[in-house]
Order: C-alpha cells, then sequence, then structure tokens
C-alpha cells in the first residue's frame, strides 16, 4: 500500500517535544516502510498557534501568520527526520512531486506546510490525492471524530464510521483563521471527498500502534470515500 500519515503538531510536540512519542512512531514508521510506501505530513499545532497569537499583536496579516506557522510545522518535521535517521530524506519536503521522487528512492518524505490559507491536514489530503495513496492516515489529539465537539460538550459522540459528505459537514463547522484547530480542516475534508480518498482519523494513543492502524485496528474515525 501507499500510506500518508498526517501528524499533529500538537501530538508530536503538545509542549515540548514528546520524546517518547517521536520515538516510538519513528519505529513503527520505520517498520511498516519496509512493506509499504509511506510519506507523512507533520503540523505545527499548539506551538505554531502560540507564535501565530504572539503576531497578532503586530499584524493582523492573516497569510503572514500562515507563514509563520509553516516554519514552526517545518521545525517539527526536522524533529521527525532527525528521529527517523537514514530511513528519511534529509531534507523538508515542500512539494509533492519532490514527495513521489523521494519514495522512488525508497526513502520517506516528511513534509510540513506548504503555502498559506490552509492547514497541513490540507497538505496532507493533497498529498495523498496526487500520490493516489490507498490510505490516509490523520492523528490528531482528539481521538476520532465526534458529533460535536468533545473539548465544549462532554456528552458528545464518538463516530466509528462516517461517510466524506458528513465530515465535509463536520469540518465545514469549523473555521479557517491561521492556527484555528477543527479536527481536520474543511479544505482537507474537500480534497478527501475530492480524491475520494479512504481516511482513518485517530488518537496519539492509537498511534503508538501504527503497524495496527493501517491494518484498521484501531478506535478511531473511518471515513469513507
Ligand atoms: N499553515 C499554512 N499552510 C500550510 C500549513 C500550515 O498556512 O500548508 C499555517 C496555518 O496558519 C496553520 C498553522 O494553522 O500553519 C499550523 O499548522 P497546523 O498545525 O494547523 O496544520
Amino acid at each position: 500500500m501507499r500510506i500518508v500519515f498526517d501528524i499533529g503538531g500538537s501530538v508530536l510536540v503538545p509542549d515540548d517535544p514528546d520524546i517518547d512519542f517521536i520515538k516510538a512512531i519513528a519505529y513503527e514508521l520505520t517498520k511498516i516502510s519496509e512493506d509499504h510506501e509511506v510519506a507523512v505530513v507533520v503540523g505545527g499545532g499548539k506551538v505554531a498557534r502560540k507564535y501565530i497569537k504572539a503576531a497578532k499583536t503586530f499584524t493582523p496579516n492573516e497569510t503572514f501568520k500562515d507563514y509563520i506557522g509553516i516554519h514552526i510545522t517545518r521545525a517539527n518535521a526536522m524533529l521527525l527526520i532527525a528521529a527517523l535517521g537514514e530511513k528519511a530524506y534529509p531534507f523538508v519536503v515542500q512539494d509533492f512531486r519532490k514527495a513521489w521522487e523521494v519514495i522512488q528512492l525508497k526513502k520517506i518524505p516528511i513534509m510540513g506546510g506548504t503555502h498559506p490559507g490552509h492547514t497541513t491536514d490540507a497538505v496532507a489530503a493533497l498529498l495523498a490525492e496526487y500520490l493516489q495513496a490507498d490510505l490516509l492516515i490523520v492523528v490528531t489529539n482528539v481521538d476520532g471524530v465526534y458529533d460535536s465537539d468533545p473539548r465544549k460538550n462532554p456528552n458528545a459522540k464518538k463516530l466509528d464510521r462516517i461517510t466524506v459528505d458528513q465530515l465535509v459537514d463536520i469540518a465545514m463547522e469549523g473555521e479557517s483563521k491561521a492556527g484555528g484547530s477543527g479536527v481536520v480542516d474543511a479544505l482537507a475534508a474537500k480534497f478527501i471527498q475530492r480524491g475520494k480518498i479512504r481516511t482513518y482519523i485517530v488518537g496519539k494513543k492509537d498511534a503508538y500502534s501504527l503497524f495496527d492502524v493501517i491494518k484498521g485496528k484501531h478506535s478511531g474515525t473511518v471515513v469513507e470515500p
């Protein structure tokens, strides 16, 4: 299989870099890459949002703040590259075609953000579409898709299986400002719909065994294309 992993920045770097988690996923990704083609997109998460919030003091320019976010995603990507060692391409990949080329070299391409105006979820969805991936795995700090925001509503129910049209509806309720934090960004949901990409949305706990996740063994949400 060809698999794209979308690892949330807040999962990788909650406040400080989560060394044990980064080690664990580097191990899992290396193991998976023995039998599958793997590409990874890393987010900026909480750290990016802190920088974007600070920058708001100085500028109302959303695009400028997006660029700050992109830099943070690339710093996080460098951390994962360091953890993967020889298995990863040693530069943060900034272009989908380059990611394809890196896969042909039998290395794992690691991307962060690309352009202002969206999050790394959208990058991952587009990458999955471009690479014609069999599977997109989104690792977030919520353990799946809920019928309402579980951080605000204690009665929110996790959805084991949804259609991509449902995902689009849920994502559209989120907001699309620099540093926005819906479960996936609306644009990403649209790309998943357009690319008809089979997608699993899972939490950090499941991500410790990505090897099981790719086989469908997880407690997150399956998005049917
Ligand atoms: N960002 C972009 N374009 C990208 C990726 C990220 O502008 O391709 C910016 C957004 O402001 C985003 C922030 O909210 O970086 C952090 O990325 P993420 O963790 O939300 O994906």
